[in-house]
């Protein structure tokens, strides 16, 4: 096989091009975003995850290269975004198409196109296939369609990527086995091949599964305020049941992934996706929850001015630099509809001024405010009880130790 073009280096595509060329494959990596690729040939990686130097540094050696235009070669994954229409609920596959049409300007027949992002199903037989045909392609004889959806985890994505199992849907079976192939030049877990649309529905099911469990501890925790339960204790030995295992509530869900992807499945199966919808509401109803928590505490303690608030953490979840459609970006937005302005905003991550108030220096901004709202438990929040001594603190990921801390 010649190289392969890894499109779209962002969270999924970046890791897997490095994972690839670390591996014996060679691998051009493509991104529109030309400053992205600069920093890439400069050297430096484009966001924080555990592992992620080393691993780029090995490509590196190994010969990797970076480039904004598509190559010639038989073999492309494709990794970029799929939002989601916020108004029909239903997926937007403007970046995917996009990509496809042009590796359609470029590949040769006989190439394989391995479609990564997270797509609703159907999508491939709607969007991309359309697509090859339009070009003059006859799919399964001149272009191989495969999707191979990806399912790293932020925070552990590279270790993840070694030892996740993985699903590869393609047409064709002989297709699949030989995508697996590749896959299994990094990929030690087991490699599933099925056809596309049980692929694309399996990847959304997985995030699916996940949302509704996130939304039965969510409400548990509205249920138990209201009657005030601690709903920690409740969960941690309703957990000793040995087929009893709730997930822990939170400020909301954010990410790119969750908070995303069973809105393809509400959007397209109206009046089917009941319990769905449900979770998705309840998880997002969780920022305008925790504003109200802040508020009750306000009043406890006759506190009036916004600023005397410190909000810790705006990324969507611990130790990753990553806001998107983050829980307390959603906070800050129901904020200023109520006219909270004045708010302090701090996160170790996240270092380029995105909000105002936003602090940069840990100590300044414990100093700087009374209240303290752990919005994301950092290990640096896990380590700061001596220094969170003193303040009212609401603790929404239950992760510091004080008395007499506020509970979501
Ligand atoms: N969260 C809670 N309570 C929990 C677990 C998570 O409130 O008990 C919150 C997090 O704080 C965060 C959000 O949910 O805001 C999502 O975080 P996550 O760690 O559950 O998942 P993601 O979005 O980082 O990654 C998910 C993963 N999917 C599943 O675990 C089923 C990952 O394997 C996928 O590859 C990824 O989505 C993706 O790209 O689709």
């Amino acid at each position: 096989m010649s190289k392969i073009n890894v499109i779209g280096l962002g969270y999924i595509g970046l890791p897997t091009a490095l994972m690839f060329a670390s591996h014996g494959v060679e691998v051009v990596g493509t991104d529109y975003n030309a400053e992205l690729v600069n920093t890439l040939r400069a050297g430096k990686t484009t966001f924080d995850e555990k592992g992620l130097d080393e691993l780029f540094a090995n490509a590196l050696n190994c010969g990797i290269e970076f480039s904004t235009e598509y190559i010639s070669t038989d073999m492309y994954i494709v990794a970029v975004p799929t939002p989601y229409d916020k108004k029909s609920k239903k997926i937007d596959p403007c970046y995917v198409v996009a990509a496809v049409k042009k590796v359609m300007e470029v590949c040769p027949k006989g190439a394989t196109v391995v479609l990564e992002s997270t797509v609703s199903p159907g999508t491939m037989d709607r969007f991309v296939r359309p697509i090859i045909e339009e070009n003059g392609f006859v799919i399964g004889q001149d272009i191989n369609l495969v999707h191979a959806p990806e399912r790293i985890i932020p925070g552990n994505m590279v270790y993840e990527l070694e030892h996740n199992s993985r699903t590869i849907g393609a047409d064709d079976k002989a297709i699949g086995e030989k995508v697996k192939e590749l896959y299994k030049s990094f990929c030690q877990g087991e490699i599933v091949v099925t056809d596309i649309r049980t692929a694309e529905m399996t990847k959304v099911v997985e995030n699916t599964y996940r949302d509704i469990n996130i939304a039965f501890a969510n409400e548990l925790a509205k249920i138990c305020r209201s009657d005030n339960m601690d709903v920690y204790e409740i969960i941690r030995i309703a957990n000793k049941h040995p087929r009893v295992n709730i997930l822990t509530p939170g400020p909301g869900v954010g990410g790119h992934c969750i908070s995303v992807d069973p809105w393809f499945l509400v959007g397209d199966y109206p009046g089917l996706a009941n319990i769905i919808l449900a979770a998705r509401k309840i998880n997002d109803s969780m920022p305008e929850f925790v504003l109200k928590r802040i508020s009750a505490i306000m009043r406890e303690h006759g506190i009036t001015d916004p600023a005397k608030v410190g909000i810790y953490g705006m990324t969507y979840k611990e130790n990753v630099d990553d806001i998107r459609e983050s829980p307390t970006m959603q906070m800050l937005e129901c904020m200023q509809k109520h006219l909270a302005h004045g708010v302090k905003v701090y996160d170790p991550y996240v270092t380029k001024d995105i909000v105002e108030n936003q602090y940069h220096d840990f100590d300044k901004f414990l100093n700087d405010v009374e209240i303290v709202v752990i919005m994301v438990g950092h290990d640096e929040i896990k380590a700061a009880d001596e220094k969170l001594k003193g303040k009212l603190i609401l603790d929404t990921r239950n992760v510091c130790k004080l008395e007499g801390v506020y509970k979501l």
